[in-house]
């Protein structure tokens, strides 16, 4: 409570008298609608109306006409004495408030920092770039460079170089995406092979990943797809080199206790061809859906490079040897991970790539 007023109730005229008892009135009013005030703009709204320019007190000042002369400063300073009481009262409450609006905030906005984290979702590498830089890294760690040749290439590089010759079903139209201009995109990455034995002197040990394109299209074929070749042209290279390296390679990806075996083949740019199957990797070897029953998977297809290729290349044969080699990095992919369906690989579907 306030202090009550300083004056006996004899003191002064009856106009004076009123006038300090309503003084000390809006005292005890302002007190309770201050108190009453329930947040920031309620208690403004309570001081204009108290203190404002119409407010109460003003109201009040105006009835200092009614006194006489020498009422008036009496009644001045306890207007004044009240109103710096008021002022006072409406700071207090204010702070009040403003702390209590401050408490709620806090609370409102109160970070639980022990929460988890919102996952934030990052990209990753597609399985078959995953295989792509696997193989590079394993082929580097033999001591072969990684080059690049163009996707659009002549015929003489994509075929004729390689001894693959007019009348090669692979030249058909049917099989073969011809550009406008003569060219073709590529069907393996065998130009590279060209293009780097052409241009650099051996001893060469090179590897070559990149796109390459062939009019087909199944489960287990895509019109676009992923290749490694490579070769290795040093003097008196032999088959046991080229087995001693794919070996390696095999187990380097697959693991070192992974059996193989080379089957006989052709190509038209190796001499002799072979081709390299490894043990099931689904069931060991004893046979299942992957393996068709046999117990084996085809890797990849490799060779002693054709004398006739090497010329085409400017290298002597008759000085030079090498080897070389070629798979598809999806079936190598589709193989490590048991993917049975190309087209899953080129979908983009993330509930299938955030499987990888
Ligand atoms: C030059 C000389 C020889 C590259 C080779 C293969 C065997 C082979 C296929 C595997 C699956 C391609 O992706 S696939 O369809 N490749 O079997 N590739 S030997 O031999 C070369 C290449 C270039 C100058």
């Amino acid at each position: 409570m306030t202090e009550g007023s300083a004056l006996n109730e004899e003191v002064g005229s009856p106009a004076l008298r009123e006038l300090l008892a309503e003084i000390d009135t809006a005292l005890a009013d302002a007190e309770q609608a201050f108190g009453r005030a329930g947040d920031l703009a309620a208690l403004e709204e309570a001081r204009i109306a108290y203190l404002g320019k119409k407010g109460r007190l003003a109201t009040l000042n105006q009835r200092f006409g009614q006194l006489a002369a020498d009422e008036k400063p009496l009644a001045g300073k306890q207007l004044n004495a009240r109103k710096a009481e008021i002022v006072r009262l409406d700071a207090e409450r204010r702070e009040q408030l403003e702390r209590a609006e401050i408490e709620r905030r806090l609370e409102a906005e109160a970070v639980d920092v022990t929460l988890p984290g919102a996952a934030v979702p990052t990209g990753r590498l597609h399985p078959i770039e995953q295989t792509r830089r696997q193989v590079e890294a394993i082929f580097r760690s033999m001591g072969f460079r990684v080059t690049e040749s163009p996707e659009v290439e002549t015929e003489w590089v994509n075929f004729e170089a390689l001894n693959i010759l007019s009348d090669h079903p692979a030249r058909d139209m049917q099989d073969t995406f011809f550009t406008d201009r003569g060219k073709v995109l590529r069907t393996h990455t065998s130009g590279n092979q060209i293009r780097t034995m052409t241009e650099l002197e051996p001893p060469l040990a090179i590897v070559s990943t990149g796109k390459v394109y062939r009019c087909d299209s199944d489960v287990t074929h895509s019109p676009m797809f992923y290749q490694m070749e490579g070769y290795l042209v040093d003097k008196a290279i032999s088959m046991g080199h080229l087995k001693g390296v794919l070996e390696s390679f095999i187990h380097a990806l697959y693991g070192a206790k992974v059996g193989t075996r080379f089957r006989p083949s052709f190509f038209p740019f190796t001499e002799p061809s072979a081709e390299l199957d490894m043990a099931c990797v689904f069931c060991s070897g004893s046979g299942c859906r992957v393996c068709s029953q046999t117990g084996w998977l085809e890797v990849l297809g490799c060779g002693m490079i054709h004398p006739v290729v090497l010329r085409n290349c400017g290298i002597d044969p008759e000085v030079w040897s090498g080897f070389a080699f070629g798979l598809g990095l999806d079936r190598i992919t589709m193989l490590k991970y048991g993917i049975d369906n190309i087209r899953l690989l080129y979908e983009n579907d993330l509930r299938f790539l955030s499987q990888f």
